[in-house]
């Protein structure tokens, strides 16, 4: 049994044609109106192939092919539609397209499961709103109320505010939750964002673990006057206080551990004129390792220097714990990389996913494909269709693979 290649690949382009401007890449911003787009568009295309399609109290689109009888369990196999501004076509849009073409191949053959069939499109995945998966964490029952009413930067509505634009209730949220005995395992297929695939010669990867990301928010405070008037001797320079951080954040990390990068991804200056001296410097601080120890001694580092040498306010955004995905999925993705002939190399993931959230609670198995150059989260982002059909047909064989398991 084999997925359809083209299919696969005229549906990454049709939907890599919602959000897309020339030059800019592809932008389908959470619940905006190139990502409702982007969900109507994959809604049809599910009911087209014969599924049952739903949106949950998270707005999640879920898609599903029931299996013979009652009661059964759920294999879910999710990524997300929603992007980074700016991003490209492949980042999370592998992942569902996949996962469609999958559930077409098996209806198609008249393959009856010992699970329901479910392919999900996650909320938020990117954190366009507040922290990132959102639509996953609701679905393991994470208590999200608080988080909703949040405001990551002027301009930008909460999740509260969001959900209740596109009709849903806020106060529901809870009823996304899933019993995670329901769910069978998780599945997901992604581009790997990274160099190592394509630059060592590896087709196929099962992924080992996921990385841990803390993220902050650190205000340092100045006071605003007169750019002109006031004298360098007796300024409080709200950025000047501030720079020595972005220096030093990065140099904290590479002197810890290969797995350990630091980014400072957003500054924002106040009152922003150019004639004012800053009274403020946000700016935001992310943290990745597959240590959690790691990335907590560079916080306490961070929150020891801005106590000495500045006045600053530091907000926790969200602390995820870095996670090791399982081990029985592994070995089955590596059988089904060896089987399709391809250099299959088990690799930790530098990025985060929505299979993260999943990984504490359920059986969960990623699969990457290369990226060409490595690139990702911008307009060059590119795979291969020959990557992109070796991905989706491990995931098929996966998937068949546990149903002989578990008839
Ligand atoms: O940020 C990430 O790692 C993911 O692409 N959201
Ligand atoms: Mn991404
Ligand atoms: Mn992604």
């Amino acid at each position: 049994m084999r997925i359809d290649q083209h299919r696969l690949q005229r549906d990454l382009e049709e939907l890599g044609q919602i959000g897309y401007v020339e030059g800019r890449g592809v932008t389908r911003l959470a619940l905006t109106e190139e990502d409702l787009q982007g969900r109507q568009w994959l809604i049809e295309k599910m009911q087209e192939a014969g599924m049952q399609v739903r949106v949950d109290a998270a707005a999640n689109v879920i898609g599903r092919l029931p299996a013979p009888g009652e009661g059964a369990q759920v294999l879910a196999i999710g990524s997300h539609l929603d992007t980074v501004p700016q991003g490209g076509r492949f980042d999370g849009a592998l992942g569902v397209l996949a996962g469609l073409e999958c559930a077409r191949v098996l209806n198609e053959n008249g393959v009856s499961l010992p699970w329901d069939l479910e392919v999900i499109n996650f909320t938020d995945e990117e954190g366009h709103h507040y922290a990132g998966t959102f639509g996953s964490r609701a679905m393991v029952g994470e208590r999200l109320t608080e988080e909703m009413r949040r405001q990551k930067v002027e301009g930008v509505p909460t999740l509260t505010e969001d959900l209740n634009r596109v009709g849903l209730d806020p106060g529901r949220i809870g009823e996304a939750r899933r019993d995670p005995g329901e769910i069978r395992a998780y599945l997901e297929l992604h581009v790997e964002q990274g160099n190592r695939m394509e630059s060592g010669g590896i087709d196929l990867a099962p992924v080992t673990g996921i990385v841990g990301i803390y993220r902050y928010v650190v205000t340092v405070f100045g006071m605003a006057n007169h750019a002109g008037t006031t004298p360098m001797a007796s300024r409080s320079d709200a950025l000047v206080a501030a720079a020595p951080v972005f220096y030093l954040l990065p140099e904290w990390a590479r002197a810890r551990t290969e797995s350990m990068v630091a980014t400072i991804g957003q500054v924002t200056v106040e009152p922003g004129a150019v004639n004012i001296i800053p009274s403020q410097c946000r700016f935001s601080v992310e943290l990745r390792s597959l240590q959690s120890g790691n990335m907590a001694r560079i916080r306490d580092r961070l929150i020891e220097w801005l106590d000495e040498h500045v006045e600053a306010d530091v907000q926790t955004v969200y602390e995820k714990d870095g996670v090791e995905l399982d081990a029985d999925l592994i070995e089955i993705i590596s059988n089904a990389g060896c089987a399709e002939g391809l250099n299959t190399v088990p690799l930790a993931s530098g990025a985060g996913h929505d299979a993260q959230t999943f990984a504490p609670v359920v059986p969960t198995g990623m699969i990457f494909v290369p990226s060409r150059g490595g690139l990702s989260h911008c307009p060059e982002e590119y795979s291969e269709p020959e990557w992109v059909a070796n991905g989706a047909q491990v995931l098929l064989r996966t998937v068949l693979e546990l149903a002989a398991k578990d008839a």
